[in-house]
């Protein structure tokens, strides 16, 4: 019994994790595209449309694939082989919302042969690839909607500050979590160590790192652990994680110089990030890989994580060698999952 629940489990994380389910309702609240864009894109969906018909009967495998690099409210933006396309989905069309795709996802494309104002050519997404890993975002802790907002990342860097705001580490779990069921490899970074470690914090870090988890300790004015954070990063897809203030795009800024995010500021819903509908946005590396911002989001859900599976994401626990934080973390989020029906 207890078995056959979790294996029809797996099946559904498998199926979602492939973008084989559909989620047609999600982000419709976080459409802020603007009139003149969305009018732009109709244009743009409906010779779509009539150019997708006339070449319908090309074989999809033969088309190129790219890399969803920005989700917007009715197109998105597409690289492959260094350009980048301005695309609708096709699926758009038969009702099947646009947030079944997301930053990060892999694309194959028709190419129109249209160019637009901006010199942009253009396209239409005609297949999304199986997806290795997942991230979704829930309205709160308790929240049982999950939409998702990162495909095919490789890892999540999350980031907690010593002081200023100080480490919640029972928040950090919840992260890890969501990384671990999402099929994410989570990295634990410590910042603004400049401020004065602490022995607990040592002994948590060093806790995670004997549960085979990759943990740093950063700062960015007194230059520890950035080469280390530089390492990790390069060649990776990496989603931020970690609550407002604790300095993430300080040190994106740090080690990559090219970029030159906003720091010490709200950065929700500012400059281009607010005509996105996934608040997820990407920024490239110079040496390769891309980490991933997504300032809208304030709690990310646990995939695939249930009542009957969360010991599995707590070893610890269940050899009893945990300290009484991570007990206290695994009981705090055992309560806000779902009761077991
Ligand atoms: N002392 C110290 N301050 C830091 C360090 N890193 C960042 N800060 C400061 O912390 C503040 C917040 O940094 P941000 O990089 O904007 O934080 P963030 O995590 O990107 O915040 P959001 O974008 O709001 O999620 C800024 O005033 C930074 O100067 C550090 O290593 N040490
Ligand atoms: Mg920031």
């Amino acid at each position: 019994m207890k078995k056959n629940r979790k294996a029809r489990e797996n099946n559904f994380t498998r199926q979602y994790i492939s973008g084989e389910m559909e989620n047609s309702d999600a982000d419709k609240q976080e459409r802020f595209g603007s009139r003149s864009k969305d009018f732009e894109a109709g244009k743009i969906l409906k010779t779509a449309i009539l150019r997708a018909q006339e070449q319908s009967d090309v074989d999809i495998q033969s088309l190129p694939v790219g890399d969803v690099f920005q989700v917007y409210s009715l197109f998105s933006e597409v690289q492959s082989e260094g350009k980048l396309y301005q695309c609708v989905m096709r699926k758009t069309l038969s009702k099947r919302s646009e947030s079944a795709m997301v930053v990060g996802d892999r694309v194959r494309f028709r190419e129109l042969g249209i160019i637009d104002e901006q010199g942009k050519p253009q396209a239409v997404i005609e297949e999304v690839l199986p997806r290795t890993s997942i991230l979704t975002r829930t309205d709160s802790f308790k929240g049982v909607d999950q939409h998702p907002i990162v495909a095919n990342a490789q890892q999540m860097l999350i980031v907690a500050s010593l002081k200023e705001p100080a480490v919640k580490w029972g928040l950090v779990d919840r992260m890890l979590i969501a990384a671990q069921g999402g099929n994410l490899k989570p990295v634990i970074c410590l910042n603004k160590v400049d401020l004065g470690m602490d022995d607990s914090s040592e002994r948590a870090l060093s806790h995670y790192r004997s549960m085979g988890i990759t943990t740093l300790a950063t700062s960015v004015p007194a230059s520890l652990g950035l080469s280390e954070l530089r390492e990790i990063l390069i060649g990776k897809m990496t989603v931020l994680a970690g609550h407002s203030g604790v300095g993430k795009s300080t040190l994106i800024n740090a080690i990559e110089p090219t970029l030159d995010l906003a720091t010490g500021e709200i950065s929700n819903y500012t400059g281009k990030g607010r005509h996105t509908t996934t608040s997820a946005r990407r920024y490239p590396l110079v040496e390769g890989g891309a980490v991933i911002d997504t300032p809208g989001v304030k709690v990310f859900g646990l995939w695939g994580v249930t009542r009957e599976n969360l010991m599995e994401f707590f070893p610890d626990v269940e050899a009893g060698s945990a300290p009484h934080w991570r007990v206290e973390s695994f009981e705090r989020i055992n309560e806000s999952l779902p009761e077991l029906r």
